[in-house]
């Protein structure tokens, strides 16, 4: 059941020689969001990858980049050491500008809104402020807890937006609260509904001590009666990390694990 998933190395919260740099990216009507370009993005000329990284509940886009910069810098080293080629990473927020209540049930709410906000809002932003490569084959979106659960939601609403898909230590959230084990039967049938006859992958992770782990473990095993659809080792992966919590350094090796995997 367990994954290999590898330690961050040691040498990744160190700077790197060529490290790339956030920008604040403001939305017209919404929430900022923060953008990570990566070294040699203004020289380059070139169009880049997207991933669209989304925080836990009752956080926002500096959880990811914040004051300590060690994603920032993983992500730098990863491009460095050529373990993925370089890409922009966004970080935006399901909460909408005044968005107060961050509770559990509010975080649903404001989740389960969001997919149309991304197409509406973000992704045109995005596209328009930065060199993308504006199609789903170059675009994925990700996210720890609720982030993880709106991963599922965008890959229920906007198929059509995102090829990749990383939800992490989160539940599909379709059918209400925890949906994953309240209602891992009917979660697995639509999700199987709506991805049937579209390609995509998914690599869902998490970690065994993790509280999210029951719930989405019981909507993988539910997914795994639609084979023709959830093709796992194919268009599919579940990873769970032996003593895993629901954190951002666990959810940081995730990505580590992950990232290398996309957009190829
Ligand atoms: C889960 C998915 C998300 C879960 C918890 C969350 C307990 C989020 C919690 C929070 O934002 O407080 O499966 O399981």
């Amino acid at each position: 059941m367990y994954a290999e998933i590898r330690p961050v190395p040691e040498t990744w919260s160190a700077s790197s020689v060529h490290g790339g740099h956030l920008e604040t990216l403001n939305i017209s009507g919404y929430s900022d969001a923060l953008v990570y370009l990566p070294y040699g993005y203004e020289k380059s000329g070139r169009a880049y990858d997207v991933f669209y990284l989304l925080h836990g509940g009752g956080g926002g886009p500096e959880s990811f980049f914040g004051p300590d910069e060690l994603f920032r810098r993983q992500l730098d080293h990863m491009i460095e050491d050529g373990d993925m080629a370089p890409l922009i990473v966004a970080a935006p927020t399901y909460y909408a500008p005044g968005w107060q209540d961050k509770g559990i049930a509010a975080s649903g709410q404001a989740v389960a809104a969001f997919p149309p906000v991304l197409r509406d809002k973000i992704i045109p932003a995005v596209d328009a402020a930065f060199r993308t490569l504006p199609d789903r084959r170059h675009r994925a979106v990700g996210g720890f807890s609720m982030g993880g659960v709106a991963s599922w939601q965008a890959f229920l609403d906007v198929p059509d937006l995102f090829y990749w898909y990383m939800p992490m230590s989160g539940d599909c959230w379709a059918y209400g609260e925890l949906g994953g084990s309240r209602h891992d039967k009917a979660t697995a049938a639509l999700l199987a509904e709506k991805a049937e006859k579209r390609d995509f992958y998914i690599h869902a992770l998490t970690g065994d001590k993790d509280i999210a782990f029951p719930n989405l473990t019981a909507q993988i095993e539910a997914m795994k009666a639609y084979p023709a659809v959830f093709r796992f080792g194919d268009n599919i992966r579940y990873s769970v990390m032996e003593n895993g919590w629901h954190d951002y350094p666990c959810i940081r090796r995730y990505i580590g694990c992950a990232l290398p995997e996309f957009f190829r």
